[in-house]
């Protein structure tokens, strides 16, 4: 059977984030979070839950620490809870909730496992929301704060630090398009939030050096590549804008220390902008973003579609079949990944990349005999290993690989209703139930290789996941 194997010392992991497994709401001092409150407004959550439980994992961690040790990862990413360490945002720190946290890391290190931590995947202090949130400049400096706080704490431990998860998902969906906490529906606010997220970047990643020189830090973004629905003009354009407004809008700023010229004036045509000059951007706030980083994190799940809808106005449109589509409405694209590690490569020379997540949500219930046969989910790993296996051969300066996610989560707006992770989670008693996936991703990790055909190999063997 043909095998593509990955480079050796290349890192296999599975990624997590504190508000989607946690639970532990009110336990150790935690503090509210955005999405605590914003879990509370009706209609905000597709299923009306609430992510107070969540996978229990702040009190089954030790198991979950089992089941990667089960799959041989190299690594796992995790964030964590802002609210954990500064419940009200900024003053003392919990130390509790640090607490935590270290014996989490001592446990994977135990374990053989690097952590990986994010420091910010969207569960900002609620009292920090009440002073303005992210768009407020004062959110950027308690980011700092933060940081220090955690990195002092673990950092004899921890080697690479990410500073932030997707940031175009904190600012446009929190802020602009009221999909996520906070909810709000304000374009202007939402760009003073990127803004802000991205300052705290660069003034997190500048001080957590100057705190521990051997440090490395990073920065995790979400990516997609954005293809004309035809070759026409206006449908070019229309794709064009949606790789300014989504991909370009982080990355120029990062590794050109520059808003993207073309975007800031699509934003200025949507009254969103005054003008070219950005009211929010002070003298040194560009240099301070563009600080040069140790590795990008890329988040890869799709790509879009886009054309000129009637009005002129940029829309995105699905692609028709024969293609298939995650339970997220997603289309199952791999080569999107190969083009999106290449294209980061080529345009931004990053020096060092890992994928930061990729999965897919199915919902497959487990069969009479208790066996959950993701087969889908398996031929989308599959096939996003071999896009990113080609990217690799192309040049880029992948290191490792996270697949989101260890387990069934909190998926935000969407509350339990959609599925990525290997493990099921049963409500009851939270036990955690492999599914297929989970052993043929064991394959893959062990092998530091994909077979040439989408098939769990081993699916019997579930006894290596008994925690
Ligand atoms: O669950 C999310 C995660 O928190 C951030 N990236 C995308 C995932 C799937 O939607």
């Amino acid at each position: 059977m043909s095998q593509t194997t990955f480079p050796a010392g290349f890192l296999w992991g599975v990624a997590t984030s504190a508000q989607q497994i946690e639970g532990g709401r009110h336990e150790g001092g935690r503090g509210e979070s955005i999405w605590d409150r914003f879990a509370t407004v009706p209609g905000k959550i597709a299923d009306g839950t609430r992510p107070d439980v969540s996978c229990d994992h702040y009190h089954l961690w030790r198991k979950d620490i089992e089941l990667m040790k089960g799959l041989g990862l190299g690594a796992y990413r995790f964030s964590i809870s802002w609210p954990r360490i500064f419940p009200t945002g900024r003053g003392p720190a919990n130390s509790a909730g640090l607490d935590f946290y270290e014996a989490l890391v001592d446990g994977l290190l135990e374990a053989g496992l690097e952590p990986f931590p994010t420091l910010y995947h969207w569960d900002l202090p609620q009292a920090l929301q009440d002073g303005g949130g992210w768009a407020s400049r004062d959110t950027a400096m308690a980011f700092v704060e933060y940081s220090l706080a955690v990195t002092r704490r673990l950092g004899d431990r921890v080697r690479r630090w990410t500073t932030h998860n997707e940031p175009w998902c904190a600012a446009t969906l929190g802020y602009e398009e009221g999909h996520h906490a906070p909810g709000h529906l304000d374009p202007a606010e939402g760009l003073r939030a990127a803004h802000h997220l991205l300052l705290s970047h660069g003034w997190a990643a500048a001080a957590i050096r100057r705190q521990d020189p051997a440090a490395e830090v990073g920065i995790v973004l979400i990516h997609s590549p954005a293809h004309a629905a035809t070759d026409s003009p206006a449908d070019r354009d229309a794709a064009r804008w949606f790789d300014g407004f989504f991909n370009r809008w982080y990355l120029d700023p990062i590794f050109r220390g520059a808003y993207p010229a073309d975007a800031v004036a699509d934003r200025v045509a949507r009254g969103q902008l005054p003008g070219p000059e950005l009211p929010f951007v002070r003298d040194g706030d560009l240099a301070a973003i563009s600080t040069p980083l140790d590795f990008v994190g890329v988040n890869y799940y799709s790509r879009v579609v886009m054309k000129a809808g009637p009005d002129g106005l940029p829309v995105a449109v699905p692609p028709l079949p024969p293609q298939t589509f995650t339970d997220m409405g997603w289309e199952v694209y791999p080569d999107g990944l190969r083009e999106t590690l290449v294209r980061i490569h080529r345009d931004y020379a990053p020096r060092r990349m890992y994928i930061a997540e990729n999965g897919a949500a199915y919902d497959d219930p487990a069969g009479p005999d208790g066996r959950i046969r993701d087969t889908r989910r398996i031929g989308y790993l599959h096939g996003h290993l071999l896009a990113a296996r080609s990217a690799i051969a192309e040049g880029a300066p992948l290191a490792g690989y996270f697949l989101w996610s260890l387990l069934d989560n909190f998926e935000w707006g969407f509350g339990f209703t959609k599925k990525f992770g290997i493990f099921a989670v049963d409500p009851q008693d939270g036990r955690r139930l492999p599914k297929d996936s989970a052993h043929w991703y064991r394959d893959v990790v062990t092998a530091n290789a994909v077979t040439g055909t989408p098939t769990a190999s081993s699916q019997g063997e579930s006894r290596a996941f008994d925690a």
